[in-house]
């Protein structure tokens, strides 16, 4: 493949199996067209971020090389995400069957009206910062800094990653 870039993807469930919609989705990034799976983090369970009256989510990250140009890999991490019956309720931070969040692409900085990246939570979020620091410790996150030190601010309070066969 020419002219690829690095991306990486955090995945995140809390309904309908968690852990079988993680899995089933990481096979489904590596089926993209143009698009390699690199790497996968462990699995990890955390405490729900936003009503706590929702089951725990399962997260994961994945890095992917790919040739998609970044709307495109956001139009097919929303077709996924749809496939996995994914419906947008009324709940801001509502439980969901499938969340494919583009993190990061390559060293881009981008804001519209469909996407920006990093993603605006990532330097928040320890379900987010962990796994995807099991992918690559010395991530630069552009306009955030290293994930070590993003890490260090971020307790990994709630989050608990799974032994492999959990
Ligand atoms: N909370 C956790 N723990 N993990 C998620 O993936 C997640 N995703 C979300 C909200 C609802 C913000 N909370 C989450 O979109």
């Amino acid at each position: 493949m020419v002219d690829t870039v690095r991306a990486y993807i955090g995945l995140g469930s809390n309904l309908e199996a968690p852990r079988e919609q993680v899995w089933r989705a990481l096979e489904e990034l590596a089926a993209l067209p143009q698009t390699a799976l690199v790497a996968r983090s462990s699995l990890y369970r955390s405490d729900p971020m936003g009503p706590p009256d929702q089951p725990d989510y399962i997260n994961a990250a994945a890095a992917l090389d790919t040739a998609l140009m970044p709307h495109a890999l956001l139009d097919a991490l929303l077709a996924i995400e749809r496939a996995h019956g994914r419906v947008r309720g009324p709940t801001r931070w509502g439980p969901r069957t499938l969340d494919l969040d583009l993190l990061l692409y390559g060293e881009r900085q981008i804001s519209d009206g469909r996407l920006t990246v990093p993603h605006p939570g990532i330097a928040e979020r320890a379900f987010v910062l962990y796994p995807l620091a099991e992918l690559d410790a010395g991530l630069i996150v552009p306009g955030k800094g290293p994930i070590k030190h993003l890490l260090q601010a971020c307790p990994q309070g709630g989050l608990e990653r799974l032994a492999v066969d959990e």
